[in-house]
């Protein structure tokens, strides 16, 4: 199947921002697996975080008060830090559409930045979408705290908030799972959201999606659910796993005032008929008969004979 290329003026901008030591990291792991459709920034108070970024525009941010040695787990001064950069956050803002704020809660940089770099897409009218990870609770109540409250600034700024919450993975992973795969296993997830989010926008797939779909099917709060599955079934039981995955902390699809589906398989494999399977029994589950459902059809040859479905489903209220 040959696919049409779009000319630049009818794409969305979209820029993924990575903010604080974790946030940039995670920024290095989307760029290594070939994500295309957006641009990549890297801002952090620290120095050695910055020299390893494979981002395009690596942004110090605060060295005249951090003297780029990192905020020492101070969200104050990672606020304050963004204050001290703020022309330059700004002019990367105003050159898009929408910006992905992917920030590691729990430390003082990203903490302290995402509130306000958020406040600041809000002021230029950039949709702002808050990607975070929420720390492990063996990171220490004080540090929870912090994060809870800083949570309740970035839903009031944020058009969308996305919660990856660290401690889901460890109820589902057996013991013996390391702690770097479990690292890995979280930035493979905010990968795969971003991945979401830029394919529906920007990539032409088997199904007509665009920015404003995107825009419609966010509300403000996000979930996501991922599901893999290969054989004949395959299509319902991928959305059924990222069914279970999107409901792990209760019912999600029921309250949802917006879905985001991505649907992906190899060209020789992903039919027609498993869109519409996977769609019409989305649609069946969603009680809200107003809930927008944007779906895209991805043609993925690493998948092999796996069919893959993405979830990230919406509420209007936190
Ligand atoms: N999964 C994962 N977690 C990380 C990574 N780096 C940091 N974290 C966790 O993310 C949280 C925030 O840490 P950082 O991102 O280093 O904090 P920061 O925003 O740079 O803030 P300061 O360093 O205090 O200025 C902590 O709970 C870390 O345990 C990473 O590469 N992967
Ligand atoms: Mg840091």
């Amino acid at each position: 199947m040959t696919q049409k290329e779009y000319p630049e003026t009818e794409k969305a901008k979209i820029t993924v921002f990575g903010v604080g030591g974790g946030g940039c990291h995670a920024i290095n792991h989307m760029i290594d697996s070939k994500l295309y459709t957006c641009d990549f920034v890297s801002a952090d108070t620290d120095t050695l975080v910055l020299k390893a970024s494979k981002a395009e525009i690596v942004l110090p941010i605060g060295t005249q008060l951090t003297h780029r040695l990192g905020s020492v787990i101070s969200p104050d001064i990672g606020a304050r830090a963004v204050q001290e950069s703020q022309s330059e956050i700004k002019a990367v803002l105003q050159h898009t559409d929408i910006v992905v704020i992917v920030t590691y809660l729990g430390g003082g940089t990203g903490t302290g930045a995402l509130p306000l770099i958020a406040k600041y897409a809000k002021d230029l009218g950039v949709l702002s979408i808050a990607l975070v990870a929420r720390p492990f609770n063996s990171e220490g109540k004080l540090r929870m705290e912090t994060v809870q409250r800083v949570l309740k600034d970035i839903h009031t700024v944020a058009d969308c908030t996305l919660i990856v919450p660290n401690d889901k993975l460890l109820t589902t992973v057996p013991k013996s799972v390391s702690f770097t795969e479990i690292r890995a296993q979280i930035e493979t997830n905010l990968q795969q959201i971003v991945e979401t989010i830029t394919s529906l926008c920007n990539v032409p797939g088997l199904i007509g999606v665009d920015f404003a779909d995107v825009k419609s099917g966010l509300g403000r709060s996000a979930f996501v659910g991922f599901g893999v599955a290969a054989g004949v079934k395959r299509a319902v039981q991928a959305l059924e796993k990222a069914i279970i995955n999107l409901e792990e902390d209760g019912p999600v699809l029921d309250k949802s005032s917006g879905v985001l589906l991505r649907i992906a398989g190899s060209s020789e494999l992903l039919s027609l008929v498993e869109l519409e399977e996977i769609t019409t029994s989305l649609f069946e589950r969603l009680t809200n008969e107003n809930a927008y459902l944007v779906v895209g059809g991805y043609l993925d040859d690493t998948l092999g004979k796996s069919l893959r479905v993405n979830l990230i489903a919406s509420r209007d209220q936190y």
